[in-house]
């Protein structure tokens, strides 16, 4: 075990910018003003980081189903950045402010993904991110309130999970349902990396199972904490909260520190920021001890982590019937 504890320190001052709802009749003019106020706001209070919340230009239109996609297309950026979303980008290489922004891409090749960016304090681009766990159904479902059709609009990514050597440490991404598998977490703990940051759009009913309501803060901060804690790394999650198009969403942003803590959080439910200092230093009292994988871990014991989708057995023990790939 390295052993090795915090040295000087290597102080990201990140802020969580949280937003209220955006509305399919809000403009991607408007929002990209909030987003604007919302970056100035924290460059203001010194941060380095912004992180944005997923699909953070548009309403979250996959709570509707239509027949035809491309009458969605205009959901999706064809192109990042473009004119709209330039003043954005301007913004930060003014205020010398990174960021990470969550939306739809449309790739030239037809391709839909829930993506994030990470952008640098200079404007430019340094990585991207495509969702891998994409939650909801693939077709319209009419007995649903509402849909949540992610599986009919994105395809999930078989790029997996980056890590990038930005802002004096390793930042990686992960997009809202991805937070809730602790595969998430390790893999990017597995590339070293301090800071991972995450948006998140998540309605507060959960039709599936509506036992699980009252806990969708519980569960939201809960999967955050320990992923943060099991990997040594600080996590940042920012919601696109409150009531969009009547869907009440959860808010509770939040900056969550190698040790699980909760360094700050936000107390409403739209466009709010709140900041904190991440030592990326204090990774080491975590990644260098308890949790000093190289020493501890012992994937060869790990068999059925990549070789299995489900499990294979049911509660009784039975065999269950192997589903093809
Ligand atoms: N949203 C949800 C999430 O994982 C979901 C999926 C919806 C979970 C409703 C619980 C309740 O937070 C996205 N966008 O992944």
């Amino acid at each position: 075990m390295r052993g090795e504890l915090r040295g000087s320190p290597r102080i990201v001052r990140v802020a969580a910018a949280q937003m209220g709802p955006v509305q399919a009749s809000d403009a991607r003019e408007s929002v990209v003003s909030r987003l604007c106020a919302l970056l100035h706001n924290a460059a203001d209070r010194g941060a380095h980081l912004v992180v944005f919340p997923e699909l953070a230009l548009t309403t979250f239109f996959p709570r509707w189903f239509v027949e035809n996609i491309s009458e969605a297309d205009h959901y999706y950026e064809r192109e990042m950045p473009s004119t709209i979303t330039a003043p954005l980008f301007e913004a930060a290489r003014e205020r010398s402010v990174g960021f990470s922004l969550g939306y739809a891409e449309l790739t030239a090749a037809g391709e839909r993904f829930n993506t994030q960016i990470l952008v640098e304090r200079d404007g430019s681009i340094v990585g991207s991110y495509r969702k891998v766990h994409v939650p909801g159904h693939a077709t319209h479902e009419p007995k649903r309130k509402f849909q949540h059709a992610e599986r009919y609009y994105f395809q999930p990514s078989n790029e997996g999970f980056g890590v990038w050597t930005a802002f004096t440490g390793r930042i990686g991404m992960m997009i809202c349902n991805d937070r809730r598998w602790p595969e998430t977490y390790r893999e990017m703990g597995l590339q070293g990396v301090e800071l991972i940051l995450c948006g998140y759009n998540t309605p507060l009913s959960y039709l599936p199972d509506p036992s699980q309501d009252r806990l969708a803060g519980f569960h939201n901060t809960l999967v955050m904490q320990s992923g943060a804690y099991q990997n040594g790394t600080f996590v940042v999650g920012v919601a696109k909260g409150g009531c969009e198009e009547g869907v009440d969403s959860l808010a509770e942003s939040q900056i969550i520190a190698p040790s699980g803590e909760i360094l700050a959080k936000t107390v409403g439910n739209g466009d709010e920021v709140v900041v904190a200092d991440c030592d990326l230093e204090w990774c080491k009292n975590y990644q260098n001890t308890l949790f000093d994988m190289d020493f501890y871990r012992r994937p060869e014991v790990y068999t059925r982590l990549t070789s299995q989708r489900g499990p294979r057995t049911r509660s009784d023990g039975s065999e269950l019937p192997t589903t093809p790939d």
